[in-house]
């Protein structure tokens, strides 16, 4: 059988998916015809990407305010896509169809791709059989099959049941048999069939990445280059975030009991060697929803095969799985950056979220990392359900406590099949039949903050995480001003000046800058200044002032600089 794989990924939003991976490997070792339609590299329009955000491997900044621990590369994948040219989505897809021929589309995506994936299906003249797969299919399997376009969902696992399908195609058996399938009936009724029973992950073959384009290989890390991408050696979580699908998919995919997985060391350590021998990878971010669960001892075997071969690995932990023991071996066994889940800074609302930790945990974790010289990076909600403005300050403060630099942070979004989503019946389309996405979770109104509130916040998390609490009433006005770009970047360049090189960090890109004649107020906050309303400037003025006066480092590191800029920005502050 032929079947062409659709990965309606984002554009430059690279990595190789573990699922489509895995099931062409199979496909192939019984000889079937595989083939991929991939969009992560379709250019369908010229974007510039201009000097400020060449900083690191995606399309822009890190974070909607800035805020880049990254360090430049000697090219970025921006450069990669330099030379290709525009093509339209759609004419591409077809081109692939009429080449490939396929039996069988199978799409895989996740909830914020289904719709491109259908809306590239419906443009296209074919005569397969079109099959979907994914977070997405298996949480919302009906609602996969309301879509003219697909004709069979897959739930949970499907890297044996996509096989038995496929061959009971090519050998006329009744495909509609096969476990995990949902399809509707001649009468429109939705057919569920049973589950299949989870994965052996040590029967799974090595990951197929020959199939994609050698660009997601593109791996930058601290300023160099390598080469990697995903990869799983466990399935499944046990613990049971509000937010999160995992819950939900444990309870369709058979139940609680069984649905973390770990892969033996010795089947890891054989992919890892093989992808390492055919694709010259020894970078990985590992995708494990929480990769230090598994015992020490197996931790211990894979820590004396990383080292043979050579690899360093990121990866996302959950702080309640971590040991001293366990950070340790991670560093001795290549870990370089971890991922951890804060989520909210005070602990009541990270009880109603399901997630049980204190903050002298989260410190001790951190700690241990951080002597490890482990790089951390922290994910955090903004907007938890009846959470307050307050409440955002206590998650930036224990941030600032922990010594974090850059913060991942997401505004809630309700996604379908989440226990948030499932319990508030929160819809999942939208009027026009589209499904919500990420950019609506600040309508959702979960919190008891405004959509306005929780876009400015989630704009300058981190420059509150990062400058001192004396500039806070500055960057309070770009939370709500339309040139908040701009505030930030001027405030960014003040912090260097009279602080120091640690801020350098702080990526602010400069839309509009014009140099004016600076007499009383510091040079970097003029344009602010001059272009605010009059009772921000008495807000601009004494939080410069307290910043001169109050900051430590400010004081010692340019004496100099700070009476001149106090001289100079007394007179504003009379003449008001
Ligand atoms: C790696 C990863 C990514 C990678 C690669 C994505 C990929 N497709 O693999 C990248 C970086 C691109 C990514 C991005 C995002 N991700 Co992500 N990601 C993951 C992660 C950690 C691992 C995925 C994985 O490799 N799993 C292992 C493989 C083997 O399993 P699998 O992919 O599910 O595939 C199996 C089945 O689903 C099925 N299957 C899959 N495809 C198909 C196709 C067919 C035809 C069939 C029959 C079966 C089938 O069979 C496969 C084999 O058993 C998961 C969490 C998780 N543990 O799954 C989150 C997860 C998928 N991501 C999630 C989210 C929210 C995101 C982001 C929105 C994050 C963000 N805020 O930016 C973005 C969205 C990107 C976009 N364009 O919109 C959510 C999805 C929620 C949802 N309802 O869609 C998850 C579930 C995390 C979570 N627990 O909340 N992600
Ligand atoms: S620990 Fe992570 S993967 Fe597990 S349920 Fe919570 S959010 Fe989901």
């Amino acid at each position: 059988m032929r079947v062409l794989f659709l990965y309606p990924e984002s554009y430059l939003n690279i990595g190789i998916p573990g699922g489509i991976s895995i099931m062409s490997a199979i496909l192939k070792q019984k000889g079937h015809k595989v083939d991929l339609f991939d969009t992560t590299f379709i250019k369908t329009k010229n974007i510039f990407f201009g000097e400020e955000n060449r900083v690191h491997g995606g399309t822009g900044l890190s974070d909607k305010g800035g805020v880049s621990v990254y360090k430049k590369t000697e090219y970025t994948i921006e450069d990669l896509v330099r030379d290709d040219p525009v093509v339209n989505c759609e004419n591409a897809f077809q081109e692939k169809i009429d080449s490939f021929k396929p039996d069988i589309i199978a799409v895989s995506c996740m909830t914020s791709t289904f719709d491109f994936a259908c809306k590239l299906i419906r443009s296209a003249k074919h005569k397969a059989i079109v099959i979907v797969g994914g977070v997405h299919a298996t949480i919302a399997f009906n609602d996969c099959l309301n879509q003219d376009c697909i004709d069979f969902a897959f739930i949970g696992e499907a890297d044996l049941t996509m096989l038995d399908f496929v061959e009971s195609l090519e050998k006329n058996l009744d495909h509609k048999k096969i476990h995990g399938l949902a399809y509707k009936d001649s009468n429109g009724k939705i057919i569920v069939n049973p589950v299949h029973k989870r994965i052996d992950l040590d029967s799974l073959p090595c990951p197929d990445w020959g199939l994609f384009d050698s660009r997601h290989l593109f791996r930058p890390f601290d300023g160099k280059i390598y080469k990697g991408s995903f990869y799983s050696q466990s399935r499944g979580c046990p613990m049971q975030c509000s937010y999160c699908v995992d819950p939900t998919e444990a309870q369709l995919t058979g139940g609680a009991a069984g649905y973390f997985r770990v892969q033996k060391p010795e089947v890891t350590l054989s992919h890892l060697k093989e992808l390492k021998e055919k694709y010259g990878t020894t970078w990985y971010k590992f995708s494990d929803d929480t990769f230090l669960l598994p015992k020490v001892e197996h931790l211990q075997k894979l820590s004396d095969g990383f080292k043979k071969l050579g690899i360093q690995f990121a990866c996302s932990v959950m702080i309640n799985t971590v040991t001293k023991e366990k950070i340790e071996m991670a560093k001795e066994m290549g870990c370089v950056s971890m991922s951890v889940g804060i989520e909210a800074g005070n602990p009541e609302i990270r009880k109603s979220l399901n997630r049980k930790y204190s903050d002298e945990k989260l410190e001790q974790g951190l700690k241990w990392m951080n002597d490890a010289g482990i790089r951390v990076a922290t994910f955090n909600i903004i907007g938890c359900p009846g959470e307050t403005r307050e409440n955002v300050f206590e998650t930036i403060e224990l941030n600032r406590k922990l010594n974090v630099k850059a913060c991942n942070v997401y505004i809630m979004f309700p996604y379908p099949g989440t226990p948030i989503q499932i319990k508030s019946k929160m819809p999942i389309r939208d009027k026009n039949g589209n499904l919500y996405q990420v950019a609506n979770a600040k309508d959702f109104r979960l919190s008891k903050m405004e959509p306005d509130v929780l876009d400015g916040l989630e704009k300058t998390f981190n420059v509150y995480l990062n400058l001192p609490k004396s500039l806070w009433p500055i960057i309070e006005l770009a939370e709500r001003k339309e040139n908040w770009r701009d505030i930030l970047y001027h405030i960014k360049e003040f912090s260097i000046e009279y602080i120091g090189n640690e801020y350098k960090f702080l990526n602010i890109p400069q839309t509009d800058r014009t140099l004016l004649n600076q007499d009383f107020i510091p040079e970097n906050l003029y344009n602010i200044y001059k272009n605010c309303k009059k009772n921000y400037k008495n807000i601009i003025i004494s939080s410069i002032n307290k910043f001169l006066l109050e900051d430590k480092r400010c004081l010692q590191k340019n004496s100099i600089l700070i009476e001149k800029a106090k001289v100079a920005a007394i007179p504003r502050q009379i003449s008001i």
